[in-house]
C-alpha cells in the first residue's frame, strides 16, 4: 500500500455540514473547512475562546457538612446522604461557562457561475495542509488552507491556472453573536468582542495579499479582484494570552504576510512533518485492494456495510496523531473534548475538560505514538489546576495537597462540578491526570522533568489523599464521599444510590498513584518520610474482589449495578490504563475479561470512547480478535466520513482512544518487558510499523508477516537492562542475550545502549 493511501482523506464533494469538514490546527487555532465551491466556509476557533471568567465556586458549607456526609454513607443511610450532600457539595454556582466558536471565515468567489468540474477535496496529513480543487468554464481553481504552528497563523491561499482569474471576497462573522469588524487598512479587518461581562476579549484579524489585481475593504469585506493569486492570513487570541489581542494579531499578521507564500508552507511543512512524520503503519489484509482507491467517504460506507478495510484502519491511526498535533502543541491548552473544534456557543458538556475519562484519554496515544511533545499541554493544566485544587482541597475537604473533581475549563476550575452528582462528587481528577507526568518520565527517562515538574505535582496529589481517606472499621483507607463515575449500584433492599465510600476505581487509581510516587520519590532519592507514609497507606487501601458474576466489583459492595452495560467500566482501570491487573493476577485478569463481557452483554460500548476505552482494554487482555471487532465497530458505529468520532454530534477522544488501542494491539511495555504484537489479529497479516515508543526511553519499529513477527529494530534512547517478549524466537547478531520462556512466550533480555540500534530477526523454523 501507497503511504498517500495511509496519510490522506479525500472526497468528491463539498462538505454538507460540520461533521463533513477537514480540520485544520496548530494547536491554538483551527479551522474547519468545508471545501464549498462559490462559497467558502472556514468554521473557526481558538483555544482561549471560553465563555464567562474565573470564579470561586466551592461550596462555603462543604467543610461543615463533610463528616456528617460521610458517617450517612458509613451507616449505609445514602439517601440521606445524597440529599445532603448535593446541597453541601456541589458547586456555586453549577456550571461554568463553555468553550465557544471563534466566528466563520466566508469566502465569496465571483465568475463562478457555470459547470463545476472535477471537484476534490482532500486533507493531507503528511503535510497538514487541505485542498480544494475544481473547474469551471476550462478554468482550474485551487486552495490551499492551513495551520501554521511556526507563524501561529491561518493561511488560505488561492491560485488559478488562468492570469487575473480570481476576484474573492472576505469577511468574517460571528453569528448570532456578531458584532461587526472594523477596518485596520486597505488589506486587513479585525473582529473583536468579549466572551460574556466577566470572560476573555478576543480578536480575530484577517489580512490579504496578492500577485496582480487590487486589494481593498469595500464595507466589512476585504475585496481581492482580478488576481492572478491570493493569500489570506488569518490570526486570533485573547486577553487570556495577551494584553492587546488585536494589536498582537496584527503583528503576528504582518509578519506572516511579509513573507513569501512558499516560504509559509515550507516552514509549516518542515515543522509539521518534523513530528508527524516519525511514524509509519501499513497493514494488509485481505480484500483491501480495491478500497484503497476510493474517496474516504465510500470507504468507510463499504466499512458500515460490513467490508474489513486494513488501509482506512491505518488512516484511522494517524489521524488521530494528526488531530493531536493540530489540537495540543507546547504552548496552547489541552485538548478539550472537542479538542479545538467546536461549532457551537453552547456545546455539548460545555465542550470542557472532562477529566473522569476523556482528557486522559485524549493523551493515551501521545507517548507511544511518538508526539511526546504533545503531551506538554496537558502537563500545564495540571500545573494550572494546582492552585485552585489547593483552595479546594482545604476549603472543602480540611486536608493539604490538591484536588480536583470531574470537570475543568479554561481557568482551572477544580469545585464540585454541576447538580448531577452521578458525576460530580469524585475527588479523583487531580489523581489520575497526575500519572500522566510519570508515564512521560517513564516513556522519555528525563529526570530533571521528573524534579522539577512531575514528581513535585504526583506528591501534591497524594498528599491530599493522605488527609482526606477515612479509616473503617476493618482499617481500610477508603475515599468518600465518592462514586463510580458515572453508574449506580442497587442495594440489596433494591434501593439505588450512587454516593459510597471506597468504590472500586478510586482504590485502583490510589494504588497506581502511591505507587507512582514511591518508585519516583527513591528514583530521585528524596522525601524518605513520605514514601514510608505512602507505602503505610498503601497496604490499607482495598484490592480488587470479585464479586457474584466472576466480575471485578465496581464498589466495596457486590451490589447490581443500576446499568450493567454502562459506558464507564470504571472499575477496570486497574487493567487499562492502570496496571495493577495483568497475567501475575491471573484470578483478577480472568474477572477483567468477565466484566468487559458483561458490560458488552448488556449494551455497553456504545459511545465511541467507551468503545475505544474496550479495544485498550482487550488489548491488555491479549485478545487480538476480540480488539479488532471493536475497532471496527468504532468506525462502523461512531465515525463520521471526516472520521471524527460520532457523540452526537462530536467528541474527540475516540478517535484519540482509538488510535492508542491501535498501538497498545502492536506493543505494550509495561509489566517490565518490551511485548511485540501482544494482541494481534487474524486479520493484520502482514504489516509494518515504524516508530512506536516504548517505555524505557526505546523506539521501536517492526514488520510482521503470516500474523508471524519478522524482525524489529530497536533504537533506545537510554542505557539499562531491556526485555523484549515475543511469540517467535529472535535472533540478533553479535549481541550477548539472555533468552527464557515464560507464559508460553520468548524473552530476551539484554544490556541495551542509548545511541545504539539493535536489530533482531526471526529465528529460522
Ligand atoms: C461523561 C460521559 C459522556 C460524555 C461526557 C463528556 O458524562 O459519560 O458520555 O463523554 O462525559
Amino acid at each position: 500500500m501507497k503511504r498517500e493511501q495511509e496519510v490522506r482523506l479525500w472526497y468528491q464533494k463539498p462538505a454538507e455540514n460540520w461533521e463533513q469538514a477537514l480540520p485544520v490546527g496548530n494547536g491554538r487555532l483551527g479551522g474547519m473547512v468545508y471545501g464549498r465551491v462559490a462559497q467558502e466556509l472556514i468554521a473557526l476557533n481558538e483555544d482561549t475562546v471560553w465563555y464567562g471568567g474565573p470564579r470561586d465556586r466551592n461550596n462555603p458549607d462543604a467543610a461543615k457538612h463533610l463528616p456528617e456526609i460521610r458517617r450517612l454513607l458509613m451507616e449505609g443511610q445514602v439517601q440521606e446522604a445524597q440529599h445532603l450532600a448535593k446541597m453541601a457539595l456541589t458547586s456555586i454556582p453549577k456550571y461554568f461557562g463553555p468553550y465557544q466558536p471563534l466566528g466563520d471565515l466566508n469566502l465569496t468567489f465571483a465568475h463562478h457561475r457555470g459547470e463545476v468540474k472535477d471537484y476534490e477535496r482532500e486533507l493531507n496529513l503528511d503535510t497538514a495542509v487541505v485542498a480544494v480543487k475544481y473547474s469551471i468554464n476550462g478554468v482550474k481553481y485551487k486552495r490551499e488552507i492551513f495551520c501554521s504552528a511556526v507563524d501561529q497563523a491561518m493561511v488560505v491561499r488561492l491560485t488559478c491556472d488562468r492570469p487575473y482569474g480570481i476576484t474573492v471576497s472576505a469577511n468574517l462573522s460571528r453569528r448570532p453573536f456578531d458584532g461587526g469588524t472594523v477596518t485596520l487598512d486597505d488589506r486587513t479587518i479585525a473582529m473583536n468582542g468579549q466572551c460574556g461581562p466577566d470572560g476573555v476579549q478576543f480578536s480575530a484579524l484577517l489580512s490579504a495579499s496578492a500577485e496582480d489585481g487590487q486589494i481593498r475593504v469595500v464595507g466589512d469585506f476585504i475585496s481581492v479582484e482580478r488576481a492572478s493569486a491570493a493569500t489570506f492570513v488569518l490570526s486570533a487570541g485573547t486577553t487570556f494570552r495577551y494584553g492587546n489581542p488585536q494589536e498582537e494579531c496584527a503583528l503576528i499578521a504582518a509578519k506572516a504576510l511579509a513573507k513569501p507564500v512558499d516560504e509559509l508552507i515550507a516552514a509549516h511543512q518542515t515543522d509539521h512533518q518534523s513530528l508527524f512524520c516519525r511514524m509509519s503503519l501499513q497493514l494488509a489484509g485481505p480484500g483491501d485492494e480495491d478500497a484503497a482507491v476510493l474517496p474516504t467517504d465510500e470507504r468507510l460506507k463499504r466499512m458500515q456495510a460490513g467490508y474489513e478495510d486494513q488501509g482506512l484502519l491505518a488512516l484511522y491511526f494517524q489521524y488521530g496523531r494528526y488531530l493531536l498535533l493540530g489540537s495540543s502543541r507546547p504552548g496552547s491548552l489541552a485538548a478539550n473534548l472537542q479538542g479545538i473544534w467546536n461549532a457551537n456557543y453552547t456545546p455539548p458538556w460545555e465542550s470542557k475538560y472532562t477529566i473522569n475519562i476523556n482528557i486522559q484519554m485524549n493523551y493515551w496515544p501521545a507517548e507511544v505514538c511518538n508526539l511526546a511533545e504533545c503531551h506538554a499541554p496537558l502537563f500545564d493544566l495540571i500545573s494550572h489546576l494546582r492552585e485552585s485544587g489547593r483552595r479546594t482541597a482545604k476549603q472543602v475537604y480540611g486536608a493539604r495537597g490538591f484536588v480536583a473533581h470531574h470537570n475543568t475549563g479554561l481557568w482551572g476550575d477544580t469545585a464540585i462540578d454541576g447538580i448531577i452528582i452521578k458525576s460530580s462528587i469524585w475527588p479523583m481528577g487531580a489523581a489520575w491526570l497526575s500519572l500522566h507526568l510519570w508515564e512521560h518520565y517513564r516513556y522519555g527517562g528525563d529526570r530533571q522533568f521528573l524534579a522539577e515538574q512531575g514528581y513535585p505535582i504526583m506528591k501534591e496529589a497524594a498528599q491530599f489523599f493522605l488527609d482526606y481517606l477515612t479509616e473503617d472499621e476493618q482499617g481500610r483507607l477508603l475515599t468518600g464521599p465518592s462514586l463510580s463515575p458515572e453508574n449506580e449500584f442497587v442495594t440489596g433492599e433494591g434501593e439505588t444510590g450512587f454516593l459510597c465510600m471506597g468504590p472500586s476505581m478510586d482504590s485502583q487509581i490510589l494504588h497506581q498513584l502511591f505507587t507512582a510516587c514511591i518508585e519516583a520519590s527513591a528514583e530521585l532519592e528524596t522525601d524518605g518520610d513520605l514514601r514510608g507514609q505512602l507505602t503505610a497507606a498503601l497496604e490499607k487501601v482495598p484490592q480488587p474482589q470479585i464479586g457474584k458474576y466472576g466480575q471485578i466489583m465496581e464498589w466495596l459492595e457486590d451490589y447490581e449495578e443500576a446499568e450493567p452495560g454502562h459506558r464507564h467500566i470504571s472499575q477496570l482501570f486497574a487493567l487499562h490504563p492502570g496496571e495493577q491487573i495483568t497475567e501475575r493476577t491471573p484470578d483478577w485478569f480472568q474477572a477483567a475479561r468477565q466484566t468487559i463481557e458483561r458490560r458488552l452483554s448488556h449494551g455497553g460500548g456504545h459511545t465511541g470512547w467507551s468503545r475505544a476505552w474496550i479495544i485498550n482494554m482487550w488489548a491488555r487482555l491479549q485478545d487480538g480478535e476480540e480488539a479488532y471487532q471493536h475497532l471496527l465497530a468504532l468506525l462502523r458505529k461512531s465515525t463520521h466520513i471526516n472520521l471524527l468520532d460520532d457523540h452526537p454530534p462530536f467528541q474527540i477522544d475516540g478517535n484519540f482512544g482509538g488510535t492508542a488501542g491501535i498501538a497498545e494491539m502492536l506493543l505494550q511495555s509495561h509489566g517490565g518487558a518490551i511485548h511485540l504484537l501482544p494482541a494481534l489479529p487474524k486479520a493484520w497479516e502482514e504489516g509494518e510499523i515504524t516508530g512506536l515508543r516504548a517505555r524505557g526511553g526505546i523506539g521501536v519499529d517492526m514488520s510482521w508477516k503470516d500474523g508471524k513477527l519478522v524482525s524489529v529494530a530497536l533504537t533506545p534512547t537510554l542505557s539499562g537492562p531491556c526485555t523484549i517478549r515475543t511469540k517467535q524466537e529472535l535472533l540478533c547478531e553479535d549481541l550477548s542475550v539472555e533468552t527464557y520462556v515464560e507464559r508460553g512466550d520468548f524473552h530476551l533480555r539484554f544490556q541495551a545502549f542509548a545511541g545504539q540500534s539493535y536489530l533482531f530477526r526471526r529465528a529460522s523454523e
